[in-house]
């Protein structure tokens, strides 16, 4: 993995973590993702149209909106895999941010940091092959690269503030 491909385009943060950001109360805008790559037609999205947060797919219509989670906890940021058969998403399901993988219709999602840490934002490389995302688990917000066939964690940055929201470049 090439690190110079990762824009660490480190969020404005303020010392909020992503768990901090969870609102008290249903926001008035849902927050959108970009379209499935493969063309699709499908955007994924998430919602707290059902009194938690839920990621749901649309038709780029609007038509055909499904509850992909169907989790009484929080389930967010969806992200597309660059061939368009999974989705990684944050979730606090265990008690805790973890990214978690499911495919790209809501099945057998797992999850793939499993640490007592904050884990959250998840972001794919090009290749399929590698997932980038933030956590706190060495003392502040940091970025971290994940491989996905292995389960090996890297930290890439290294410093007391807060890092935060990765995304590649091209
Ligand atoms: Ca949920
Ligand atoms: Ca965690």
């Amino acid at each position: 993995m090439k690190r110079s491909l990762i824009s660490l385009n480190l969020a404005l943060v303020l010392g909020l973590s992503f768990a901090q950001l969870r609102p008290q109360s249903p926001p008035s805008i849902e927050s959108t993702r970009p379209y499935c790559p493969t063309g699709s037609d499908l955007i994924a999205f998430w919602s707290y149209r059902d009194e938690n947060y839920e990621i749901y797919v649309m038709e780029v219509n609007g038509s055909n909106q499904t509850n992909l989670t169907n989790h009484s906890d929080f389930d967010s940021w969806p992200v597309w895999s660059p061939n368009g058969s999974q989705i990684a998403f944050t979730s606090y399901r265990d008690g805790n941010g973890e990214i978690y993988v499911m495919n790209a219709d809501g099945s057998e999602p797992r999850n793939l940091t499993n640490h007592p840490a904050t884990d959250e934002l998840a972001v794919w490389a090009p290749d399929g092959r590698w997932i980038v995302f933030a956590s706190d688990r060495d003392g502040s917000m940091d970025v971290y690269s994940l491989r996905i066939e292995t389960g090996e964690v890297s930290r890439l940055s290294e410093t007391s503030s807060h890092d935060w929201a990765p995304s590649w470049g091209r």
